[in-house]
């Protein structure tokens, strides 16, 4: 059995890396126990003019201290804030980038959610996703299971009596055909309304949940695609660049998938903003290519 540490030991990520990489991962056990004092939403809203649950500004604000009091990290950029958080007094040049609480619109039907992280060793947290020096999310279901690249394939560990166990990797995302897809039908364009065709007159099966990082991971192990389109009145979709599409995307193309906007590879787009907002496709690599292809055509 192999555990967070002594995989970590057999990569070539410098030591600091390591640490910052079990530290964070380290914080789903108190975001675990955080979920039953956070059950309601809060009276605020997120830099994307979103509602916040309590637990979506109690998990940022946790990992946002336990960063900044590491001195492992000089910028976090985070999906709850409308500014990059900096400290001067880091001894490291990581910039992390994160969804603190993903899929929080279904904590209180405790349905599965997960905390998204990208990291940048380049101090920059708004790089381009192909940039990212490593990419991880805790998953909160049953099991609290981390999903970790760094750079190296993608690795998933089990989360038991504090210790990470590795239970499968290197992972290879299938070629699948379950498929997902956000916004209301009636909004959708008319490219994604035939892709979605497409896929359903082919077999593929309806998976959506309402949350991505949960849902991507189902398409990690069993193929298929995550969409949240277009839609006719919002051509950039709903969900952020640089804290969702790229980390869940760097890990998808490292499991041998691909991330698109239906256009053009995710990862080689320069976050204009934080809260820079994308259409994402994410999924098996042909079926990715098929929908651009569809996208080219119409
Ligand atoms: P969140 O980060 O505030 O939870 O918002 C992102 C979520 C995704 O996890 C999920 O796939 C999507 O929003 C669901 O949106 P919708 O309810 O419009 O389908
Ligand atoms: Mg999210």
């Amino acid at each position: 059995m192999t555990n967070l540490r002594e995989y970590l030991d057999k990569t070539d990520c410098k030591n600091d890396l390591k640490e910052l990489i079990e530290l964070i991962a380290m914080q789903a056990v108190p975001i675990r126990e955080a979920f039953i004092a956070n059950q309601s939403y809060a009276d605020t809203e997120n830099a994307s003019g979103e509602q916040q649950a309590a637990l979506d500004v109690w998990s940022d604000e946790h990992i946002t201290r336990i960063l900044m009091e590491s001195n492992l990290v000089c910028e976090i950029a985070s999906e709850e804030k409308t500014d990059i958080v900096r400290n001067s007094e880091a001894k490291s040049n990581y910039a992390v980038v994160m969804d603190p609480l993903d899929g929080s619109s279904l904590i209180q039907v405790n349905l599965c959610v997960g905390t998204i992280i990208g990291i940048y060793d380049n101090g920059n947290a708004l790089s381009r996703g192909r940039d990212l020096r490593a990419a991880m999310y805790m998953l909160y279901g049953p099991m609290t299971v981390l999903t970790l690249t760094v750079g190296d394939g993608v690795y998933i560990f089990a989360l038991k009596d504090g210790e990470y166990t590795l239970m499968q990797g290197p992972v290879t995302m299938p070629e699948g055909q379950l498929y997902g897809s956000g916004g209301l039908k009636k909004d959708w364009t008319k490219e994604h309304e035939e892709y979605i065709s497409e896929i359903e007159n082919k077999g593929g099966k309806l998976r959506y949940s309402g949350s991505f990082v949960a849902d991507f991971h189902q398409i990690l192990k069993y193929g298929g695609v995550y969409c949240y389109p277009a839609t006719k009145d919002n051509k950039d979709g709903k969900l952020r660049l640089v804290f969702e599409a790229n980390p869940i995307g760097f890990i998808a193309k490292q499991a041998g998938g691909e991330i698109s906007d239906g256009k053009q590879n995710l990862l080689e787009v320069l976050p204009e903003k934080p809260s820079h907002k994308t259409p994402i496709y994410v999924g098996s690599r042909n079926i990715i290519k098929n929908i651009e292809n569809i996208f080219k055509k119409i």
